[in-house]
């Protein structure tokens, strides 16, 4: 069985952490297994949201695998690391919009996984942490940069220098999760978001999500540039043809922009 699943719903990739007898904890397979789930996803023409799920009842994810870290050498763990690097690389790198549909624990390298995607839905199931510096570790799958990102320099040392866990409602209030919803839903809202951004042009939407990324961190002369360059990439394609001219006929849009014309793919389940 594998550890990870994709799969293509309309224009909407589901990749899926399924190894939920150990709550979904990341190993050297595991991480490798979701690096080309997500290479594969980036790389496919139909699919123009992703969302990242997880299987079982207890947890989105919770973390590195620690036991089989216990049983590692240094140079075990040296060897690991580009692998690590790589599946937490991948989801940073998939210039389509990733949702992460978050339940119960999202500890450590789950933690960082959620933040590395550009929206976080959670149900009231969901815990959220970064315990690494209770178990002698620093997030290391952009932890620290991510969440200063997102919540800011104090919540992201509370986080981090505390380890402690955070429950869904404060998750809500601080920016950590995007969307509450009732347990057990996080699959059906996420995929309602993935698909009302889905409906959007692709060209704009990853232009979009390249400006918001990349300008992160940049002096806001620079962060225009970048705002500029992806105005131009939309605003010069067949899809801002379309996209008025359907405004204008009263109608829906088909975007043309998409290589696959729009029509959306399919890949097998279990895939
Ligand atoms: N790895 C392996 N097994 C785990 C892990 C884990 N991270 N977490 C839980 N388990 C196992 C437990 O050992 C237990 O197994 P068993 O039944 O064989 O004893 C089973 O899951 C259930 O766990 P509990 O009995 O402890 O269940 P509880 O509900 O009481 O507690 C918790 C669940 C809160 C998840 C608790 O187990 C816990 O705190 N786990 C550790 C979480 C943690 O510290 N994660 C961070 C790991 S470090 C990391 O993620 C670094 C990422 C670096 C990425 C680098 C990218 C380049």
């Amino acid at each position: 069985m594998p550890n990870v699943r994709r799969r293509l719903e309309g224009h909407v990739a589901v990749v899926t952490l399924s190894r939920p007898e150990a709550l979904n904890a990341i190993s050297g397979e595991v991480a490798d297994e979701l690096a080309g789930a997500l290479l594969a996803a980036a790389a496919d023409p139909a699919a123009w949201v992703i969302v990242l799920d997880a299987d079982g009842e207890k947890a989105f994810c919770v973390g590195a695998d620690l036991k089989e870290r216990a049983a590692m050498s240094d140079a075990g763990f040296m060897a690991q690391r580009p692998v690590f690097r790589a599946a937490f690389g991948a989801v940073l790198a998939l210039p389509q919009p990733v949702i992460a549909a978050v339940h119960g624990y999202a500890l450590g390298g789950g933690c960082e996984l959620a933040l590395s995607c550009d929206l976080i839905v959670a149900d009231e199931t969901a815990e959220f942490g970064l315990p690494e510096t209770t178990v002698g570790l620093v997030p290391g799958g952009g932890g620290t940069q991510l969440a200063l990102r997102r919540l800011g320099p104090g919540r992201a040392a509370d986080l981090v220098l505390t380890g402690r866990r955070v429950g869904a409602a404060e998750a809500g209030r601080i920016g950590l999760a995007d969307r509450l919803v009732p347990a057990g839903t996080t699959g059906q809202h996420a995929h309602e978001l993935a698909q009302r951004i889905g409906s959007n042009s692709p060209i704009s939407v990853q232009n979009a999500k390249r400006a918001l990324r990349q300008g992160a961190g940049l002096p806001l002369t620079a962060g225009l540039e970048v705002e500029d360059s992806a105005w131009r990439a939309a605003a010069f394609s067949a899809d801002r043809k379309e996209g008025i001219a359907a405004f204008v006929e009263k109608r829906e849009p088909r975007w043309p922009g998409a290589s696959d014309g729009g029509r959306g793919g399919g890949w097998g389940a279990g895939e």
